[in-house]
């Protein structure tokens, strides 16, 4: 049976601008959502399918510091190849815009705003490593020191490479700065956390039943297995609070009404998805569309295809912070991919171990379709099928 015609909007997660895309994102994040886009459209709906580059956090300011660059060079240069690159793969998005442009900074800080305002925000206290000599708070990657678990000598304070633990900088054995090689101190610092754990009744009863505010919202059996055993994994281990905002000097500010603001930036993770907002209403207005109704009005649909890596942040934080908010539907579905194996192999671009889509475009400018069908044919065969389960999506 063929659906009436509805109203979609569709997103592909906004890479960080801080190194080209090779296949790995193409296949995971960009081919899967065109294609479901192009089908939509012939199918006569109303679809926005959004992306961008997302410009800030400590991903785009160690690449600039490791090329001996500007956080603003670093970005510029990554857009502009985003852009090159999605063009000549047939990516077709409705708008691909960015994280660092003025409307997405006054749209994160409404968000924020609305948020504080609601008293959604836990203030707390709490002590972070501090480098004296360049004068700030070091976030977690750029923290380094002797991993508690595998005694690893270069673990960041995020992760250990060597054993995959996740870590806290706390954690961390002869912690040093990775900006200046000496040893930080701990300072006290004051954040805005987003209640996780007071949320997570009704994120479970969702991602596990489909059912919000008792409500059918979506059919659970449309999502990924592997999607909603991460959740539940992470559901099971207990939410946390999570601090929604950074002491940093690269990213969106945190309005300047708000006491305490002073030094303090969004954290990419509340900004970035909402980067998904601010370029629809970006397209909305070039286009004479009503971004409103394609992100609040209960009959549109809200999709989101990503890697696997940003499950949590789709699945739980996101839709926290739409709930949240109070006016914003939540995903029917985030069909987030597997990683793609280069010859049974990690992709990896610190071992350079990858094929750059720019590169294989460039070199072989007539080979789209054939590089979008081997990408799509084996590898995604089953996220296609998944594609056109989603179709069947229902609401009551
Ligand atoms: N930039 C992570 C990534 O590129 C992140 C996605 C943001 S989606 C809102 O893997
Ligand atoms: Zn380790």
């Amino acid at each position: 049976m063929i659906h009436p015609p509805q109203r979609y909007i569709v997103t592909s997660a906004l890479p960080y601008a801080n190194g080209p895309l090779h296949i790995g994102h193409l296949t995971g994040a960009y081919l899967p959502a065109d294609i479901f886009v192009r089908m939509l459209r012939m199918l006569d709906n109303d679809v926005a399918f959004i992306c961008g580059s997302d410009e800030h956090g400590a991903a785009i300011t160690i690449r600039a510091l490791k090329d001996n660059s500007t956080p603003q060079a670093i970005i510029d240069k990554y857009h502009a190849l985003f852009q090159e690159t999605f063009l000549k793969a047939g990516i077709s998005f409705d708008i691909y815009h960015r994280t660092s442009s003025p409307l997405h900074h006054e749209t994160a800080q409404e968000f924020f705003r609305s948020l504080y305002a609601q008293g959604q925000f836990v203030e707390e206290e709490s002590e972070q490593y501090y480098d004296q000599e360049a004068g700030k708070f070091l976030a977690d990657r750029y923290i380094k020191g002797t991993c508690p678990k595998c005694s690893n000598p270069d673990a960041y304070g995020d992760q250990c490479e060597r054993c995959g633990s996740s870590l806290s900088p706390l954690e961390l054995i002869n912690p040093v700065s990775t900006i200046t090689g000496t040893k930080p101190e701990l300072r006290k610092t004051k954040h805005w956390y987003l209640p996780l754990d007071k949320y997570e009744s009704w994120l479970r009863t969702w991602v596990e039943t489909g059912v919000l505010d008792g409500v059918e919202h979506h059919d659970p059996a449309d999502w990924k297995t592997h999607v909603i055993g991460q959740c539940k994994s992470w559901l099971d281990g207990g939410l946390q609070p999570r601090a929604m905002t950074r002491d940093l000097d690269w990213g969106v500010d945190v309005p300047q009404e708000i006491p305490g603001s002073a030094g303090k930036k969004l954290y990419v993770w509340m900004d970035a998805p909402i980067g998904y907002v601010s370029a629809t209403k970006q397209w909305a207005a070039d286009n004479g569309k009503d971004w409103k109704a394609y992100w609040q009005d209960p009959e549109s649909s809200l999709i989101h295809f990503i890697g696997k890596d940003n499950i949590v942040f789709h699945c739980l934080i996101f839709p926290a912070i739409l709930k949240a908010h109070g006016q914003y539907n939540l995903p029917v579905n985030v069909p987030a991919n597997q990683f793609l194996n280069l010859e049974e192999q990690k992709i990896s671009t610190s071992r350079n171990w990858a094929i750059w889509v720019h590169e294989f475009l460039n070199e072989n400018p007539d080979q789209t379709d054939a590089l979008r069908y081997v990408l799509t044919y084996s590898p995604i065969s089953f996220a296609m099928a998944r594609c056109l389960s989603l179709m069947r999506i229902h609401r009551s």
